[in-house]
């Protein structure tokens, strides 16, 4: 008998299948060496050890990889600066595919260099065109979870989006627990949400991962108001795809100046609102974040003596996984102790 002849469709998540387990790769290697630096009051050297863990991690997987929001310009960052090409070089005559890479090498420097709970290294990738270049300024940001999908208005008072917010969790005002970057730009947001009754958690740093937890259920938060990054608000977006959380965005564009780069970027209405979708159009995407100090989403990196254990966040979403990633990483073989499991 002769074999059936079918024609199969290309795969069309090739992105997302063959490249994953790299990536997770790359945010565990970066945390590893962040976390080396932990509590020693160097937010810098904590942020350059991710930096170079990064890059060389990148270095070994097979892709053509297009850094679209980094550490950076090409002058002012000597590592993963907009527009860095990264990935293994091919042998003669081979292609890798081509990516767009979104990274925070380590979200949350300070906290590392505090020890402080909530600093991870985050990336995120797609095919090319998949994730905004956005530009190294302020976004006002709204994220909660799905349940709040198109409840979310920038514009519309605190008092009507916390309302709306509740009605879609079922739940009053008074119960919603949301969180807002500690910050003295904020000082207005925070008198009105008080106002309303509902609960604030103030954080030192780290919108981004605070935008992950309100995205998923179980994490304690409802939502995240506030101006933070814009980088951290694409990165953030590109996992709210993931997890079909909802969000609202906008750039901070106040200068002569940041109007004139965001124009270079090709943004033509900076006003414009964002959503997930928007900020992240990706066909392909995956997110991966490793934490590095101990936080409400992810452990923080343990070391023992032969070795340490990492804890990760990797989602995909075409092929709609969202993994933890517990890994025991052996310096050498493991002594006469023998790998731990709990
Ligand atoms: C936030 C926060 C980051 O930058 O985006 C913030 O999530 C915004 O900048 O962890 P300011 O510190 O100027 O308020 C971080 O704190 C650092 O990237």
């Amino acid at each position: 008998m002769s074999a059936p002849t079918t024609t199969q469709a290309p795969p069309k998540n090739t992105i997302e299948r063959d490249l994953f387990g790299d990536f997770v790769h790359v945010v565990e290697e970066a945390s590893i060496a962040s976390a080396r630096t932990m509590g020693q009051g160097d937010a810098k050297a904590s942020d350059n050890a991710a930096v170079q863990a990064m890059r060389h991690a990148f270095e070994g997987i097979n892709m053509a990889g297009n850094i679209v929001i980094g550490e950076g310009e090409r002058d002012k960052a000597p590592m993963l600066y907009i527009g860095e090409a990264v990935g293994a070089k091919p042998p003669d005559g081979v292609e890798y595919p081509k990516v767009d890479i979104a990274v925070d090498p380590l979200e949350g420097t300070n906290l590392c260099a505090t020890g402080t709970a909530n600093s991870i290294c985050v990336l995120a990738v797609s095919e090319p065109g998949g994730l905004l270049h956005a530009p190294d300024c302020y976004m006002e940001k709204i994220i909660a979870g799905p349940a709040c999908r198109d409840a979310l208005d920038i514009d519309a008072p605190v008092k009507y989006n916390l309302k709306a917010i509740a009605h879609c969790l079922d739940r009053n005002v008074k119960d919603l627990v949301i969180m807002v970057l500690d910050r003295p730009r904020h000082e207005d947001l925070i008198a009105q949400i008080r106002a309303t009754g509902a609960r604030i958690r103030l954080i030192p740093d780290g919108d981004l991962s605070a935008g992950i937890a309100a995205a998923v259920r179980g994490a304690g938060v409802d939502a995240v108001m506030g101006t933070g990054g814009a980088p951290e608000g694409v990165i953030t977006a590109a996992a709210l795809r993931c997890l079909s959380g909802e969000m609202v965005a906008r750039l901070v564009v106040n200068t002569k100046e940041l109007e004139e780069r965001v124009e270079k970027m090709g943004i033509r209405n900076s006003k414009r609102i964002y959503t997930a979708q928007d900020l992240a159009p990706g066909n392909q995407i995956i997110f991966a974040a490793c934490g590095v100090t101990e936080g409400a989403l992810l452990h923080g990196v343990r070391f023992f003596g032969d070795g340490c254990r990492t804890h990760s966040l990797a989602m995909t979403y075409t092929s709609r996984q969202v993994r933890f990633v517990d890994t025991v990483h052996m310096f050498r073989e493991p002594g006469r102790t023998g790998v731990r499991l709990y």
